[in-house]
């Protein structure tokens, strides 16, 4: 019952939420920042059901204030995943989005505050279906989601993960469609405790873009081979016949023993003969020291396993397949964001051994502007850490913004390698030529030593070299 009203009251302030719109076209179908709605973070339903394999979800998640008030910033509250070793199920319904015209912007920021060992930290935003009873008091692992989206960490695997499930129309199930791993994620996100924004991008024409930070890492086409290779989006075509199976006769050798290159009668093949030239000791003693053998010593005459020649083989079949079937899953899609599922919630259900990640500034929109616009809060107190944090991780977010962009535009790295040597070139060559000619002595000074040493090194090699030849005669 209690979940039923929660649920009602979810419902009822997101249909508001939705009509607060700063443009006419623009929607926002759920946002959340725990900031004005900390004593409504009842509306978010924690799920009593159990796992696939039998585990409650006993991890809380609680409103906490993870950034205090500064000259520039209030006192900032976020959801933040409070026990380490749990799973976690919490969701909330948001107003519906049904694939249409309009593109969706995902969007939402996580912070490591311990560094995360093992454990997901992504959004799954859940699917109508008809065919199933949307309960989000029972929400747990096989729950039907539209889109996974977030980072998932588990040792040397960083990720930023972009899942979706799509409705495959000629079996009615359901497939998982993998994005292509992002690179390099772990700089970005896992380093630093700091609040990094991550945004997902689709547009109806199908292309895709994923954001950090608000710097692009990722884009492609939805559903693509090149972007979703890891799962892809279109099942094979044609299956394996699984009740052909290859013919007893079958010849799959290419090739065989030439049958006319016989081994010759003088080959031999024996490796080890006894030695001819080994004479019985004098004082063997056959009752002592048992039969008298000769040692074996290696055969002169001894030509190696004999190996026919090798000729193509005319009863050769080629290399034996199955036949093929035709695919009763495969089926043919050009736009499948039009088919993605329609989310009705938004939903976190995971798993983490590392406590206190903070989940923040969470909105889902039909343009990007409205969540440009939520991201400006996220970005007053990013500015803030990162001024309390100082220069170390000023330089991984430099290093950061650096890379996304040169990866887009390579020349870049010969801009930025010109604007780094032209200082670097009047700092210490041209200034010391011209206003501090004093200074440039002792430098000379070390450079005839060091040619000094280095004749003198030459010389003795060459001396070296001398003994050597004349030891050599
Ligand atoms: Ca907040």
């Amino acid at each position: 019952m209690a979940v039923i009203q929660n649920t009602a009251v979810c419902a009822l302030l997101f249909a508001v939420a939705a009509t607060i719109v700063s443009t006419a076209q623009a929607r926002i179908y759920f946002e959340d920042d725990f900031d004005t709605h900390q004593e409504e973070f009842v509306r978010w339903i924690r799920s009593e059901a159990k796992r696939g394999d039998d585990t409650s979800y006993d991890g809380e998640f609680k409103i906490e204030l993870v950034d205090n008030k500064t000259e520039t910033t209030e006192d900032n509250y976020a959801m933040v995943a409070t026990q380490a070793n749990q799973h976690y199920a919490l969701s909330c319904i948001a107003d519906m989005f049904e694939f249409q015209d309009k593109p969706l912007v995902v969007q939402y920021s996580v912070r490591f505050q311990q560094p995360m060992a093992c454990g997901g930290s992504y959004m799954k935003l859940i699917a109508a279906d008809e065919a199933r009873d949307l309960s989000l008091g029972n929400l747990k692992d096989d729950t039907l989601y539209s889109i996974l989206f977030g980072p998932d960490k588990c040792g040397g695997d960083h990720n930023l993960r972009f899942i979706f499930q799509f409705k495959n129309p000629t079996t009615g199930t359901y497939r998982e469609v993998h994005a292509n791993a992002i690179p390099n994620i772990q700089t970005l996100i896992y380093m630093d405790k700091k609040s990094h924004l991550v945004t997902l991008i689709l547009e109806p024409n199908n292309n895709f873009q994923i954001q950090v930070d608000e710097n692009q890492v990722a884009a492609g086409k939805l559903g693509s081979v090149d972007d979703f290779s890891e799962r892809t989006l279109i099942p094979q075509k044609t299956i394996d016949d699984p009740d052909d199976s290859k013919p007893e006769d079958w010849v799959d050798d290419k090739e065989i023993d030439d049958p006319a290159d016989v081994k010759p009668g003088d080959w031999v093949e024996e490796a080890q003969i006894e030695d001819p030239s080994a004479v019985k000791p004098d004082d063997w003693d056959d009752d002592m020291d048992g039969d008298w053998e000769p040692p074996t010593i290696a055969n002169p005459e001894y030509k190696g396993v004999f190996k026919a020649k090798r000729i193509e083989n005319t009863a050769y079949k080629g290399i034996w397949r199955p036949k093929q079937l035709d695919n009763p899953e495969y089926f043919v899609e050009t736009n499948p964001f039009s088919k993605l599922l329609s989310i009705v919630a938004v939903s976190f259900e995971l798993w983490t051994i590392t406590e206190g990640t903070a989940y923040d500034d969470i909105i889902i929109t039909d343009d990007l502007d409205e969540a440009t616009a939520a991201a400006k809060a996220w970005r007053k107190q990013r500015d803030v850490q990162d001024t309390i944090e100082g220069s170390g991780s000023f330089m991984i977010d430099t290093f950061n913004k650096v890379s996304t962009a040169t990866k887009e535009k390579p020349w870049l790295w010969g801009v930025y390698a010109l604007v780094l040597f032209v200082p670097i070139y009047f700092l210490f060559f041209a200034t010391s030529s011209e206003s501090h000619p004093q200074a440039k002595a002792p430098s000379t000074e070390a450079a005839k030593s060091e040619d000094k040493i280095e004749e003198e090194e030459e010389e003795e090699e060459e001396e070296e070299d001398k003994k050597e030849e004349t030891k050599d005669e």
